[in-house]
């Protein structure tokens, strides 16, 4: 009884913490944040209390190669949607890359000037270290933001690797910034990204070779058969100066509300939907998994066996799996 009114204390608690987000208390909302990136217990209790009042902010993902103007471009971003009064909530995912370690600080710095805003939320994820992937944590970042109120979401990420082009998943409109004289780079762009990109903007269009590399964008475009019927805009800004990027906001504006429009909106949502249930199951069969092993002198009994060739890790798997399934049923 006394553990039952513990807990009923708890639920208590966590709710009145889940109506601070929800009324957009700033200091709530980080520390939620933390408890997403701590992996902390409590978050998926606390994400489910919050997950009917999210899925209505805009979510804009600008992606592309370090150094490619994403944040420069956010900043030029965020001041539009201010003049305007709407709040915008920034999740910037750290580039892994150790070579960026400069422009990371480039960030903040730069950012500096929102940072007496209270409109404006800017938030940096670690990829490193997230369970189940980086665009969960993503989801459940901007899942926070959204419970606070906030207008508008804009996620960067660097456009390499999986798990960055995993991220672009959560955004209802994805941004690929490009810069001019890339060109073998366009020609090794990862089929990925062209899939995902529903916007490209040639950053630096103050730099020589803007159009060309306009133009090679399209004639990939070209090539690629599966965008059927969808144009998909290619602009140029000089994010430093602000060029170009109302017309950048404007294409954003004209995607948003042509899928809102359309079966496509519905059909993003369904495979977004379907991304983070698979993340979290998998989650959670890892976790089985490592129950059902037992402690780690079992673990690594088992683990011995398979490097010594005693067995295979796929007889091993199938075992697990059926072990687990039949665990509850
Ligand atoms: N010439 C020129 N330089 C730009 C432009 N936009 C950004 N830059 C510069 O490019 C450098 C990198 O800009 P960032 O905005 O930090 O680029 P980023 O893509 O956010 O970089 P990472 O976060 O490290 O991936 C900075 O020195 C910017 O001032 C532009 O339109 N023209
Ligand atoms: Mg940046």
């Amino acid at each position: 009884v006394e553990k039952m009114a513990m807990q009923i204390h708890a639920d208590d608690a966590l709710r009145a913490f889940a109506d601070r987000i929800l009324n957009g208390e700033i200091r709530a909302g980080a520390r939620a944040m933390r408890w997403v990136d701590d992996g902390a217990p409590q978050a998926f209790d606390l994400l489910r209390l919050l997950y009917p009042h999210t899925g209505r902010a805009h979510v804009v993902g600008i992606t592309g190669n370090p150094g490619s103007g994403k944040s420069t471009l956010t900043d030029q971003i965020i001041r539009r949607h201010r003049e305007r009064g709407r709040t915008v909530g920034v999740i910037a995912v750290d580039p892994s890359s150790p070579f960026s370690g400069g422009a990371i600080l480039g960030d903040r710095i730069r950012m500096v000037d929102h940072a007496t805003d209270d409109g404006v939320f800017i938030r940096s994820l670690a990829t490193r270290g997230h369970l189940g992937g980086l665009s969960r944590s993503a989801h459940d970042v901007i899942g926070i933001l959204d419970a606070m109120g906030f207008d508008e979401i804009i996620i960067e990420t660097v456009g390499v690797g999986q798990d960055e082009i995993e991220v672009v998943r959560v955004a209802d409109t994805s941004v690929v910034v490009l810069v001019p004289g890339m060109g073998d780079d366009i020609q090794a762009l990862k089929a990925g990204i062209l899939e995902i990109a529903d916007i490209f903007t040639v950053n630096k269009a103050d730099r020589e070779g803007a159009d060309l590399t306009v133009r090679d964008i399209r004639a990939l475009q070209m090539l690629s058969e599966d965008r059927t019927g969808v144009e998909v805009p290619i602009l140029k800004t000089v994010a430093r100066t602000g060029q170009g990027v109302d017309e950048l906001l404007t294409a954003v504006s004209a995607h948003k509300n042509q899928t809102q429009s359309e079966e496509r909106l519905q059909e993003r949502k369904r495979r977004r939907e379907a991304h983070i249930l698979e993340t979290l199951v998998r989650d959670r069969l890892v976790d089985a998994m490592h129950s059902a092993l037992g402690d780690q002198e079992a673990k690594n009994a088992l683990f011995d066996r398979l490097a010594a060739r005693e067995t295979d890790p796929y007889t091993q798997a199938d075992l697990l799996v059926s072990q687990l399934l039949n665990a509850d049923g």
